[in-house]
């Protein structure tokens, strides 16, 4: 198996930049994000999850083909569609539009996981959104869990909350769940507050930690990210950047985060990298199109401040 295997639910992206008429398309989805952004900073990588069989499938495929994500573990369904999205961007920042309830990633079942392909990972990577899309989606995630969990391989989790896909209290119980089986859990500010109605970043790591996760991130926009272990904490500060789109950008963070975690075991290090990579990531418009390489990441940890 590859190193880093994430699970979840790719989308096709059509992204209307601001002031304009047309929707340039793209890729979406956190997670098939987050093995891309791995890739890009030269991890071993490989993505579970379910496509149709139609053009948008199609080109996620050639998509992993070209950066190098391992799909032997994708599955085609001929009898559903790949899911798609659309970004607008308001004075909020970007809003989303699904178009993937019934899609094949919907439709996978906890029978489907390869378990070997699991096991042999030495992280996988998984989400909110991962679990959201279906209840036999979010089995197949728990199960996945569990069995990285047996075999001593790392998790990763991202709350991703995204309340257009389910109810506060169901994301709530889920995702608490999850993150109870995680060795690596991040989230957001935002979608800490939701989850468990605190404002302040250090009271969010300590609910997280106490749920069992051995690091805790807290990604705080503009503000950086707070990094917190039982032993250490620490805030890194963003990057200098022009910031056009969010969309993947905190994806990019988990992304960079596991390869060079994976590389160094310093959960300090490997956040200022991924802070670094994520910035990066919001200066173009779509999710994967922006995403810095190594040498993008590299140069601009030595000249943006
Ligand atoms: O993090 C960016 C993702 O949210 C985006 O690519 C679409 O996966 C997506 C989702 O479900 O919101």
């Amino acid at each position: 198996s590859p190193d880093i295997v994430c699970i979840g639910e790719p989308l096709f992206e059509l992204n209307q930049a601001k002031g304009s008429e047309a929707f340039l398309p793209g890729h979406g989805g956190d997670t098939s994000n987050c093995a891309i952004a791995a890739a890009r900073q030269g991890a071993s990588v490989g993505y579970v999850t379910a496509v149709g069989a139609d053009n948008f499938g199609q080109s996620f495929l050639d998509l992993w083909k070209k950066e190098g994500v391992d799909f032997s573990a994708v599955k085609i369904d001929p009898a559903a569609p790949t899911g798609i999205y659309f970004v607008t961007h308001g004075p909020e920042g970007h809003v989303f539009s699904y178009r993937r309830a019934g899609s094949a990633a919907s439709r996978m079942t906890p029978e489907e996981l390869s378990l070997g392909y699991i096991r042999g990972a030495k992280v996988i990577h998984t989400s909110g959104i991962s679990q959201a899309i279906s209840s036999q989606a979010a089995d197949l995630v728990f199960k996945a869990l569990k069995t990285a969990r047996e075999a001593g391989v790392l998790v990763s989790y991202d709350t991703n909350l995204r309340l257009r896909l389910w109810p506060i209290e169901r994301a709530r119980a889920v995702i608490h769940a999850a993150a109870a089986l995680a060795d690596i859990l991040k989230t957001s500010s935002d979608d800490a507050f939701e989850l468990t109605g605190e404002k302040d970043a250090d009271k969010i790591a300590d609910f997280y930690l106490g749920l069992g996760p051995k690091i805790v991130i807290v990604t705080l926009g503009a503000d950086g990210a707070l990094v917190a272990t039982k032993e250490k904490r620490m805030v890194i500060p963003a990057i200098a950047v022009k910031p056009v789109d969010a969309t993947g950008a905190g994806d990019t963070f988990d992304g960079a985060f596991l390869t060079e975690y994976l590389r160094s075991k310093d959960a300090f290090a490997a956040a200022r990298y991924a802070n670094a990579a994520a910035g990066l990531a919001t200066e173009g418009y779509g999710a994967v199109a922006p995403m810095p390489t190594r040498s993008d990441v590299e140069a601009a940890l030595l000249n943006r401040k």
